[in-house]
């Protein structure tokens, strides 16, 4: 079977950072790894591709096209479906990725075939197999397909982390990158958070108990990457010192030598420091840091298992390590002007390299949906606003238009004067900073005009 995995475009309207994060699609990797043995596959990216599906589906006759998605893809995918259905109806459509997961309703609609809720080498060979064959049975678990109404089988599950096959985006690689890293892949050691704080999406995608994914599957994905730096995904890298250590051991074995960057907690930098100095010796260049906030009372309401004081701590054993930090707080919709100038003193003694600041983002579903739901400033079905850049509640202390005003004045102080540009432009280079630079002017921008319309 001829099969186009497709990752939609960047969507226009939504507030993204996805100019400078910007990864290779991990999960279509792992559907072309495991389909390619009875199947012709191709990825099709439409974050860097310049045609369109139509044209093609035109050079190429799939007869099944899937489509991945994430939160502010719901109506782009769609109209993907439409456009695939509107060439030709006999070509089966197909969506998955973490929207499908957390949200498979939203892709209830005509033009799609089959949703992928969770993923698994089981249900996608058997799926394929049948479309092949002609004959869908039954009901497959983890899928729900149009002619049975969408229903499941009710099994519950979660994505599960198959080999990617790189070369499936060969020709795509050297745009992947992750801030000023250029080209970078992304990979995964271990899987889970139990952290559990309540904002958060990615363990309820991963679940709290935390685990090592398949060494012997890292050792072969970690040998196909090309890339010379590799940003680990794990929800937190420093979960445990086991953990550190045995990816230090795995690395150490295979003489790899690259740059690493990872998502680390205030708390694991605190308890590992030794860990992370040796994995710094191995190449650790970065971590991204959820601080969050200035308040302790905020930190307790998120449930983040971190003061104030141990983002102090956090900050210094980087610093003295020599790792870059990559910063992000979470504006809270309650704050007035002083909160914000707080925010600001706050950040410029911590001192990061990198920061963001997103607002509070009570995501369909989290128990922070209903605390908000009469203060929300969207519907849930307005997709491309739930970005995680927009602010989503209306603010208590200012009117919306200044609470956007006190976002774009924090987010140009810490980039203008907080965060470090000569010591970035020594170790990412002028080009990238520019890239990085042009990216977050997109945001300001609409930022600006959000702030004008309100
Ligand atoms: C890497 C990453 C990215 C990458 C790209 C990811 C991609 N899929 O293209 C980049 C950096 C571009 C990115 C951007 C954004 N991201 Co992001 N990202 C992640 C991250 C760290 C890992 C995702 C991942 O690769 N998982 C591993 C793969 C293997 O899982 P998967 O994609 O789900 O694939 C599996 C299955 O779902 C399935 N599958 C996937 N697609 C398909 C398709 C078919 C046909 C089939 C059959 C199966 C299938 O197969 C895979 C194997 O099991 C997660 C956090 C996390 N730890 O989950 C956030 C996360 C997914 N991102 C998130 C967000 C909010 C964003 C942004 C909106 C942020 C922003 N404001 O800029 C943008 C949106 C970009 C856009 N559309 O313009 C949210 C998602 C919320 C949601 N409900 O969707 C997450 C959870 C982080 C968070 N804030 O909590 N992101
Ligand atoms: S530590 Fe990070 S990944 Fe884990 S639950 Fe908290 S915010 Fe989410």
């Amino acid at each position: 079977m001829k099969i186009l995995l497709v990752r939609p475009p960047r969507i226009k309207q939504a507030i993204t950072l996805s100019d400078f994060m910007f990864s290779e699609p991990l999960g279509l990797e792992m559907i072309y790894g495991v389909l390619k043995e009875n199947h012709n596959v191709e990825i099709f990216d439409m974050m860097i591709e310049t045609i369109s599906l139509k044209d093609k589906i035109k050079l190429c006759s799939p007869e099944a096209v899937g489509i991945t998605s994430l939160c502010i893809d719901v109506n782009k995918v769609l109209d993907l479906c439409i456009e695939v259905k509107n060439e030709d109806d006999q070509i089966h459509t197909i969506v998955g990725g973490t929207q499908a997961y957390l949200n498979s309703e939203a892709f209830f609609h005509d033009a799609v075939d089959h949703i992928f809720e969770y993923t698994n080498e089981e249900n996608l060979i058997e799926l394929y197999e049948r479309l092949a064959q002609g004959s869908m049975r039954s009901k497959i678990d983890g899928i729900r397909s149009k002619e049975f109404g969408y229903a499941s089988t009710r099994k519950k599950g979660r994505y599960a982390y198959m080999l990617p096959d790189r070369s499936s985006t060969e020709k795509y690689r050297r745009e992947y990158s992750y801030f000023g890293y250029r080209p970078a892949a992304i990979m995964e050691f271990g899987v889970g958070c139990e952290k559990a704080c309540d904002f958060c999406l990615r363990w309820r995608i991963e679940g709290y108990e935390e685990g090592l994914i398949d060494p012997e599957l890292t050792k072969r994905d970690m040998a196909q990457i090309k890339e010379p730096t590799i940003m680990m995904m794990d929800n937190d890298f420093f979960a445990s010192e086991e953990k550190v250590k045995a990816f230090l051991s795995l690395i150490r074995g295979m003489g790899i030598k690259k740059n690493f960057i990872v998502y680390g907690s205030v708390k694991g930098i605190i308890l590992y420091k030794n860990a992370i100095k040796e994995f710094v010796e191995c190449g650790l260049k970065a971590v991204l840091v959820g601080y969050e906030t200035f308040k302790d009372t905020e930190l307790a309401d998120y449930r983040k298992k971190s003061t104030i004081e141990d983002n102090y701590k956090a900050a210094g054993i980087l610093r003295e390590l020599g790792v870059d930090v990559w910063a992000s707080f979470m504006a809270h919709p309650d704050w007035d002007a002083n909160d914000f100038s707080a925010l600001r003193r706050y950040i410029k003694s911590l001192k990061p390299q990198i920061t963001s600041i997103s607002p509070l983002t009570p995501f369909p579903n989290l128990p922070m949906y209903k605390k908000y739901e009469d203060r929300l400033l969207y519907n849930a079905k307005d997709y491309e606003k739930w970005s995680f850049g927009q602010v989503m509640i209306r603010p208590s202390g200012m009117s919306l238009r200044r609470y956007y005003w006190e976002l774009l004045v924090t987010n140009l102080y810490v980039n203008i004067f907080v965060n470090k540009k000569t010591e970035m432009i020594d170790r990412y280079g002028l080009m990238n900073i520019i890239r990085i630079f042009t990216g977050s002017l997109k945001a300001f921008n609409k930022y600006i005009s959000l702030m004008i319309k309100n």
